[in-house]
């Protein structure tokens, strides 16, 4: 006899099929693809999210330390630029430590949004946020911020909108697309909005890889959880051991490129597919731009948004920009 269900498990079960298929099916396409790629996005399971957050404390990976210190230095001038009456919407919210360096200095905010695809996490940030910040609406959309979504309502009406967008997630779009993300971004804040924005800095290229290619281990560890994904997830029978971790920095393209490289020739099946290797052939699983503030300045520019502020580091490693939404023309 069948085991009866309630609705929302119902819903949980269909929303996690479908969230399946899709893996399955940017799996194929991407090892199909020539040459191989997987997107990044996938790194995020549950033990990609902690490896994550291994690497955040690496003493190799400058970004998280760099970002954290020029949001500890300057949230309070952030704050009076963004200004009262804001709804702060961020984009893929993670572990929220920055954001409370921001609701902290923010003069009189109506609400705070956190849009992330991880429904769970998300529901679990907005309910601490909620406990600290009960002056502050809290809302989370469970939704992809690289497509269209509505925002909600909130109780008191915002004066205006700003997305708040840290990390240097950008860096894993191509150019192209982080301008389409960028115009996505001006449209939805609209008149007198502004976007908040962390961005690594270009810089010397030794630096760079060294956060890529740690002593520990972990960065490669990371990149590999992806085939364990793929093999836990999608039934394929990938042996990680026989793939290597690389990373490097092209100076052409301003970006660090991060690579699966199969080790020897093998045979890897997915399904009824069977999917080649051969000895030293890659699967590209991550871009991570670099930028210098007037490179990025200028893509942003193209995508309606003014450079008002720049925060750095000492150092100069990273940067948290302030873009105003250009007047329509
Ligand atoms: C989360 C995209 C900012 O590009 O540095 C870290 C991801 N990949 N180590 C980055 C990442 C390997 C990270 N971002």
């Amino acid at each position: 006899m069948a085991i009866p269900i309630t609705a929302t498990a119902l819903a949980k079960r269909i929303r996690a099929s479908r969230a399946r298929r899709s893996f399955l099916a940017d799996v194929l396409a991407g090892l199909h693809a020539v040459p191989k790629q997987l997107p990044c996005k996938y790194f995020y399971d549950e033990h990609g999210s902690q490896l994550f957050d291994q690497i955040c404390r690496l003493d190799e990976y400058y970004l998280t330390r760099c970002e954290l210190a020029i949001m500890d230095r300057f949230a309070p001038e952030m704050g009076a630029q963004v200004g009262p009456g804001v709804m702060l919407v961020e984009y893929g919210s993670g572990s929220s430590v920055k954001t409370r360096y921001l609701l902290d200095a923010l003069p009189d905010a109506v609400a705070y949004v956190g849009v992330d695809v991880a429904g769970q996490h998300l529901k679990q940030a907005a309910r601490e946020l909620a406990r600290d910040y009960p002056r502050i609406e809290i809302l989370s959309l469970c939704a992809d911020f690289t497509g269209d979504f509505v925002l909600p309502v909130s109780k008191r009406p915002p004066t205006h909108v700003a997305v708040y967008f840290p990390g240097s997630t950008i860096g894993n779009f191509v150019p192209a697309q982080a301008a389409q993300l960028l115009g996505r971004i001006a449209r939805l804040c609209g008149r007198d909005g502004g976007l908040l924005i962390g961005i690594d800095l270009k810089k010397d290229p030794a630096t760079i890889e060294a956060a890529y290619n740690d002593r520990a281990g972990v960065t490669a560890e990371f990149n590999l959880n992806l085939l364990h994904r793929i093999n836990r997830e999608l039934g394929a029978d990938f042996d990680a051991s026989r793939f290597s971790h690389q990373a490097h920095y092209n100076r052409e393209m301003g970006r660090v490129e991060i690579y699966l490289v199969s080790r020897d020739a093998q045979v890897v099946t997915l399904g009824n597919e069977k999917i080649e290797f051969l000895a030293g052939e890659s699967i590209c699983t991550e871009y991570s731009h670099k930028y210098t503030v007037e490179e990025f300045a200028s893509i942003a520019a193209a995508s309606g948004l003014a450079l008002h502020r720049e925060w750095t580091d000492r150092e100069r490693r990273f940067a948290v920009l302030h873009f105003a939404v250009a007047e329509p023309r």
